[in-house]
């Protein structure tokens, strides 16, 4: 028989670009990958991890029945006889312990997925009061949302640089060269961030390391953890030098007398000693702020994970706010999907997260970040007895064993649950400790609509698609996981018997309650949408997939002016006094670094690895690659080591051993370790368990006090280690 070849438009969704992709399908298998040169922003771009997703789709090590802990390792069973036994055990938890038993944390790759999304929190949040909910995103971002929490009232306010119109770009703790961009969702950045330099436009790359996106523009070198330092100075020079049009910011912002009295002591000749950088930098950089009309600073992960990472955050904004750049043309931005009644979405949604972040994690103490509490506590949250320790735990898209601080800590954690169920298509460091792990659907194995993205769009941009293969096996996706372990659960927890009765009373007129549905509405009522027929020929889902399935760009720019509708406090005005603030900077002054830890520990994202999960495909571990870190020459000279080498590395919170690599592209006083490395047998990925590596998050701590106090925030840069030679 005649084998068929499709060809379908899709897009890939392993990182914030969201490259267009065509997905070749061979008698319903997907056999290869290839970039979108049709796609009007990625325009024939994809890298290398995303044309290897073919491996991971078809990978021999992928879980595709439902796998039970057994004695000898996992058997697989039914999905009836998994989910009624998860269901039955839940169930007793539940009765005994009640809601505060149970939690769940959901990973990165989550986010892609708006089905999931919903699942995960509609799952712990029907369990009643009490529910653990974690992410990713305290390892990640909750910083920079409690900093737009703080100064817009709404943590998804969150400002994104006017790439396409900026003419100076300072980048830091990101690099997008590798990244491909983070809470800016801008395919081929790189070009994006050329084209500024041949515009006249420079960027201005802010980092301890010559990134290979500092290399490709200016690098300027900063001591890792200090950026607030380098901001106070910055604001101190707009302030004292007269160059802030006061009544433009005034007109935009509350509380500026405040912010000026805050940064005064910060002069750039106090703060060169902290960050390395010398009071003329600062003045010239400051000036070219306020005097560029086009200029935007933007921060991600690395001032995101520091100590101070919502003050950090919350400074970098303060400085466009000063400088004139917030909410102007190739300024700091707000994209939006700008849907009808936007501005009372954001305001209730504020009102909501201000609420909820009054609630306080049980060990530790610390403010909920938009309802997520700081996985770095997670362990404590298992192992510590008292009403709310958890005792069931479920995991999708998450390896919190690699991604969260004290991996070990947490694994041993693991161990000690009475339930644990991995929502996941690989065994893993940490769903190998799951007494469940239910197969899952990959992104080409499900529709989508990138919802969490919308909001960081550089060009404001919609593309929905369908599933282009079936599930392999029995895959099923997250949504009708959770769905069917509801209804099982169902008699016994009143969130879910509601749910249940709503789905039956709309499935009797034909409506299956689904996420897809809440999406196409959203898309409807959004810049472009059919406003529900009211414009004609406007989006809906549907006509996205069937009409447009290379995407479409809905606007050539990002809106500005528009900073009202995206500040939900009712005087529609940033608001910059706040005490937490001060709090912080109080001790941000008083900092020290402990004795015998003379280096500081930074992370490093590498083009061919994705966190954890993609150190299985094999065109992506092509030359025997392995888990390396990097250390400067002199450093590295002072302690005898060169190329090759296996070194000890020591934090106060524990160690790990790994080769390092000498380069001249680091800070003295700095050591590079990439994440997500440590794959040591629990997982059954064979390829990743032959690289290895050493998990970083040995070193990272977990300690009620190391977590940052405004927003949860894990720790993971700036870590204070030393460095010993083991082997050559
Ligand atoms: N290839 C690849 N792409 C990825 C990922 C991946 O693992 N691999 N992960 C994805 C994920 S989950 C995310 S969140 C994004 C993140 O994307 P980005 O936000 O671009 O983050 P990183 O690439 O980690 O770059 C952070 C930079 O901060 C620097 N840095 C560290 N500490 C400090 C500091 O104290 N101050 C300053 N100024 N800089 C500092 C580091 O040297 C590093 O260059 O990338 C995504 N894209
Ligand atoms: N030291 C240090 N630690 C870090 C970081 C750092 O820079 N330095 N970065 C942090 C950041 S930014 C992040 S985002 C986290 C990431 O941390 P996590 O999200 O905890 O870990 P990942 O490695 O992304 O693991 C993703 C898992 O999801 C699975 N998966 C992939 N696609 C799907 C899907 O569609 N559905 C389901 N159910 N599963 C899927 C993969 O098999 C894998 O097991 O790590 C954080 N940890
Ligand atoms: S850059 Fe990200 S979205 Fe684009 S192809 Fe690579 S992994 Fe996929
Ligand atoms: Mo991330």
């Amino acid at each position: 028989m005649a084998s068929t070849i499709e060809h379908k438009t899709t897009f890939c969704r392993i990182c914030e670009p969201l490259c267009g992709m065509v997905a070749t399908v061979e008698d319903g298998r997907l056999t290869a990958l290839r970039p979108d040169k049709d796609h009007p922003l990625s325009a024939g771009f994809a890298c290398q991890k995303g044309i290897a997703f073919t491996e991971v789709q078809n990978d021999p090590d992928r879980v595709t029945t439902p796998l039970r802990k057994g004695p000898d390792g996992y058997e697989p069973v039914s999905w009836d006889a998994a989910l009624s036994d998860i269901a039955a055990r839940l169930t007793q938890i539940l009765n005994a312990r009640g809601a505060g038993a149970v939690g769940w944390y959901m990973g990165n790759p989550g986010a892609f997925s708006y089905a999931h999304t919903f699942a995960a929190l509609g799952f712990i949040k029907g369990l009643g009061r009490g529910g653990h909910y974690f992410t990713a995103s305290s390892q990640d971002t909750n910083s920079r949302l409690i900093a737009s929490q703080m100064l817009y009232g709404a943590p998804t306010s969150v400002p994104i640089p006017d790439l396409t119109r900026t003419n100076l770009l300072v980048m830091m703790g990101a690099n997008p060269v590798v990244s491909h961009g983070s809470f800016l969702t801008a395919p081929r950045i790189k070009d994006r961030m050329h084209d500024i330099v041949k515009r006249g436009g420079r960027v201005v790359v802010v980092d301890p390391r010559r990134t290979e996106t500092a290399a490709a523009f200016e690098w300027l070198p900063v001591v890792p953890d200090a950026d607030s330092f380098l901001l106070l100075s910055l604001l101190q020079v707009m302030f004292a030098e007269h160059l802030v049009d006061t009544a433009r910011v005034t007109a935009q912002a509350d509380g500026l007398d405040w912010l000026q009295s805050l940064c005064a002591p910060f002069t750039p000749e106090f703060t060169a000693a902290r960050t390395g950088i010398d009071a003329d930098s600062v003045r010239s950089l400051a000036r070219d702020l306020v005097r560029e009309p086009r200029a935007a600073v933007y921060g991600r992960l690395g001032t995101c994970v520091g100590r101070y990472g919502t003050l950090t955050t919350y400074l970098i904004d303060a400085v466009n706010l000063v400088a004139g750049n917030l909410d102007a043309p190739g300024g700091s931005v707000f994209s939006s999907m700008e849907t009808v009644g936007g501005r009372w979405q954001a305001t209730i949604m504020g009102l909501a997260m201000r609420r909820s972040y009054r609630n306080r994690s049980r060990i530790g103490g610390i403010p909920i970040a938009v309802a997520m509490e700081p996985a770095a506590l997670m362990a404590k949250e298992i192992t510590t007895p008292g009403d709310r320790q958890i005792r069931a735990m479920f995991v999708s898209a998450g390896n919190p064993v690699l991604s969260v601080p004290n991996g070990g800590e947490l694994e041993a954690a693991f161990d000690s649950l009475e339930l644990s169920v991995a929502l996941d298509f690989y065994v893993t460091e940490t769903t190998g400790r799951c007494d469940y792990i239910l197969p899952v659907t990959t992104m080409y194995e499900r529709d989508d609509f990138p919802y969490t993205f919308q909001a960081f769009q550089a060009t404001p941009f919609r593309q929905a698609t369908d599933a282009v293969v079936a599930p392999a096996g029995q895959a099923r996706p997250e949504w009708d996981i959770v769905a069917d372990l509801m209804a099982r659960l169902a008699p016994g927890v009143p969130a879910f018997t509601v749910f249940s009765v709503a789905r039956k009373t709309l499935g009797r007129f034909g409506v299956n309650l689904q996420p897809r549905l809440m999406m196409d509405a959203l898309i409807r009522m959004s810049q472009g949408g059919d406003l529900f027929g009211l414009r004609r020929g406007g989006l809906t889902h549907r006509r996205l997939t069937e009409d447009h399935p290379h995407g479409v760009i809905v606007a050539p720019h990002i809106r500005t002016g528009a900073l009202r509708n995206s500040v939900a406090y009712l005087s529609r005005r940033v608001r910059l006094r706040h005490p937490g603030i001060a709090a912080e900077v109080e001790k941000l002054s008083s900092s020290g670094h402990p004795e015998g830890y003379p280096l500081r520990m930074i992370g490093m994202r590498e083009p061919r690895s994705e966190n954890s999960w993609m150190h299985n495909a094999p065109l992506l571990m092509r030359g025997e690659r392995g888990h390396r870190a990097l250390i400067g020459v002199d450093d590295a000279a002072e302690q005898g080591i060169t190329d090759g080498d296996v070194v000890r590395v020591s934090s106060p919170y524990g160690e790990i051993t790994v080769e390092v690599m000498t380069t001249k592209d680091l800070m003295a006083g700095v050591i590079a370790v990439p994440h997500g490395w440590g794959h040591t047998g629990t997982g059954t990925w064979k390829l990743a368990n032959r690289a290895g590596g050493s998990n970083v998050n040995r070193l990272t701590s977990s300690e009620p006090e190391d977590v940052e106090s405004l927003s949860g925030m894990a720790w993971l840069t700036g870590v204070p280690v030393r460095v010993e030679r083991v082997a050559g």
